[in-house]
């Protein structure tokens, strides 16, 4: 990868296409992370980066073709000596757009907290700020409505973030409430809207 990218806004020839980074947390909603994948993969260039737990929900064989999908094996595996790519720092400066979909309960503490234990977080550690970062919730909704949610979250738009807000519906377990991810299609919208119509 290269040490500096052009912005997809930089002035000249036209536009190329927007980077975005997506990144799952685990959570059962990990389940509709390839949806989003290819949707987005559909006009803008996608890498993807997984937890370890976002992995017990994302099946490898049918992931999309085009869409790498980074672990923390590959933060590893990648640095062998000094001068090596460190991934989480590459993926930081090749990415316009980060958005965490789903974001779990215990991401979002770490993430609010300055916690970088692993490659998702370590991006989030090492983000550039004036670049945007999208999250979308996904929990039971008596984790939804504890006190810490809320006290997470508002570090997290005191940071710069945007809160793409669960929704209520039937969850895995069962119950019924809020805390159930957005929609891929919604999540999707919101990032197209930030990017403009000269992008897509
Ligand atoms: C645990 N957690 C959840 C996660 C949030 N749920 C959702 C939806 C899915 C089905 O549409 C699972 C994607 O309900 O985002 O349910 C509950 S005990």
């Amino acid at each position: 990868m290269a040490a500096h990218q052009e912005p997809a806004s930089s002035g000249g020839g036209p536009p190329r296409r927007p980077r975005v980074l997506l990144a799952a947390s685990g959570s059962v909603a990990t389940i509709k992370f390839e949806g989003l994948c290819r949707s987005v993969a559909e006009w803008a260039d996608v890498r993807a980066v997984a937890t370890a737990s976002a992995l017990h929900f994302i099946d490898g064989a049918s992931f999309p073709d085009g869409v790498p999908l980074y672990t923390d094996d590959d933060e590893w595996s990648r640095w062998r000596r000094v001068g090596n790519e460190v991934l989480h720092i590459e993926l930081r400066r090749w990415a316009d757009a980060l958005v965490i979909a789903p974001l779990s309960a215990n991401t979002l503490a770490k993430v609010a907290g300055g916690l970088c234990d692993n490659l998702l977080t370590c991006v989030v550690r090492a983000w550039d700020y004036s670049k945007p970062v999208y999250v979308a919730p996904a929990m039971n909704t008596f984790m939804w409505d504890n006190p810490f949610t809320a006290r997470h979250l508002a570090v997290l738009r005191e940071l710069g973030m945007s809160i793409v807000q669960p929704v209520t519906k039937r969850l895995a377990c069962g119950d019924y409430g809020n805390g159930a991810m957005a929609e891929p299609s919604e999540i999707c919208k919101t990032l197209m809207l930030f990017f403009g119509p000269q992008h897509l």
